[in-house]
């Protein structure tokens, strides 16, 4: 008899509400086939973000990461399809989501900023999974302030007729950085004028490997996630590399977070919808005081508060990436709601999937903690998502600035 546990179904049925199209409904369908079948030996999590990334990009998936012009399924990012992918991906392997999400992620500012030779060089490879990108805000003293980072690029001027290009001169230690260490590129913040504050930043393109980054210091946390720090040390890099407006580094990095806020919600509800599957699953197969767990009101109970907890995140989820694909960021009004709708999105999926996942736990009683069941590793798997890309508290400081800005509407 085979000992492999049973793999439960993604659940597709929302895929039936009215924030999606035909095309998302497909989608969505054609990744709760895929995602199932791929196994990847998660147990080295560098060697599996690399595998994971080349499964997705084989497959088209890292396809929905960048637009059609550079190799990418549609014509623009599409936040649905990000949230479906992320969703269905987490739903089995938060590590699949997670090569998804840097891939997303560590070009967005490219497809937002990049010039035309910068996108071609970067994001084809991305779209095929022949790169690995990572976003580098974070610092060891500028978290959730990340106006206030200290990594340096001073610009220097070549003299001369020595064939040396005008450079800029990276200095600073960036912290936290997701595929630290395996990333092919890295979009790099950091103060170009120190004076103005966060309109000081500048972004730039650095590849791995490059004379003075040191990314080789690998952070352990508790669930995989290849993260590392980058040591940059008299790093010069071409005035080629710098990535946008001068100045405009902080903005772009505000955008580039807006778009895959909405998509770390979708990441939050996969790992929901998979602890509440897992726990119907075990409700009814456990036997306690004589009859199934299932048949209990303290178990049905329960079952009703994670079912409300997951559907009131999904839904403000597909909100924030419907208002982004279909009402658009083109004013400062639109851009500005949109801000607040992926904010909330972000805060209480992570949220609800956090409470959600430990109701579950609780619910799996001594089996839920034994290492080895998908219970007790979604349970460290999710923790990250509600710091991550912007903690819970962020998200509450921008929805009640929203707030107080629309005199009481978000
Ligand atoms: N899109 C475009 N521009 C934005 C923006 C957005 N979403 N959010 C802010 N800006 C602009 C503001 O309009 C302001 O522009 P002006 O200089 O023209 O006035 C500028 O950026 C500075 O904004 P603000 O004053 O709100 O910046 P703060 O320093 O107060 O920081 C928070 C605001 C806390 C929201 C920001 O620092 C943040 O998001 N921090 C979390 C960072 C994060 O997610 N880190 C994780 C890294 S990836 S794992």
């Amino acid at each position: 008899m085979s000992t492999r546990p049973t793999i439960p179904i993604a659940p597709t049925s929302h895929l039936a509400l009215p924030f999606f199209g035909p095309e998302h409904r497909a989608l969505g369908r054609d990744i709760a086939a895929w995602a199932p079948l791929q196994q990847v030996d998660e147990s080295d999590d560098r060697r599996a973000c690399k595998q994971w990334t080349r499964l997705l990009g084989d497959a088209g998936w890292l396809r929905y990461c960048v637009p059609a012009a550079f190799g990418g399924a549609l014509d623009r990012l599409d936040s649905r399809a990000l949230v479906i992918l992320r969703e269905t991906l987490a739903f089995h392997s938060p590590l699949a989501d997670f090569a998804m999400a840097m891939a997303g992620l560590g070009s967005g500012a490219i497809t937002l900023a990049g010039t035309p030779a910068q996108q071609a060089a970067y994001l084809p490879a991305v779209a095929r999974g022949d790169k690995l990108a990572a976003f580098a805000l974070s610092e060891p003293d500028a978290g959730s302030d990340a106006g206030a980072m200290t990594t340096v690029a001073e610009y220097r001027q070549a003299t001369g007729a020595s064939g040396q290009n005008d450079a800029y001169v990276l200095n600073g230690v960036k912290t936290w950085i997701s595929n630290g260490g395996i990333a092919d590129f890295y979009c790099v913040f950091a103060k170009t004028d120190a004076q103005a504050g966060t309109r000081g930043i500048s972004a730039f393109i650095v590849d791995a490997g490059t004379k003075g980054l040191d990314d080789s210091e690998h952070i352990t946390v508790m669930a995989p996630h290849p993260l590392a720090s980058l040591r940059f040390t008299h790093c010069a890099l071409d005035a080629s590399a710098q990535l946008g407006e001068l100045g405009g580094g902080f903005k772009l990095a505000m955008r580039t977070l807006d778009i895959f806020r909405a998509s770390v919600a979708g990441a939050a509800l996969g790992m929901a919808r998979r602890a509440l599957a897992d726990a119907v699953a075990f409700a009814g197969a456990r036997t306690m005081f004589g009859q199934k767990l299932a048949d209990m009101q303290l178990t049905q109970a329960k079952l009703g508060d994670m079912a409300a907890l997951v559907e009131a995140a999904a839904m403000l989820t597909y909100r924030a990436a419907w208002l982004r694909d279909c009402v658009g960021t083109a004013t400062p009004a639109q851009a500005q709601a949109y801000t607040a709708a992926a904010a909330m999105a972000k805060m209480c999926a992570s949220e609800n999937a956090q409470r959600v996942i430990d109701m579950a736990l609780q619910m799996h009683g001594g089996r839920g903690v034994q290492v080895g069941t998908k219970v007790e590793s979604l349970y460290r798997d999710i923790r990250a998502l509600r710091i991550y890309e912007g903690a819970t508290e962020v998200q509450q400081l921008i929805i009640g600035k929203s707030v107080l800005r629309n005199g009481g509407l978000s």
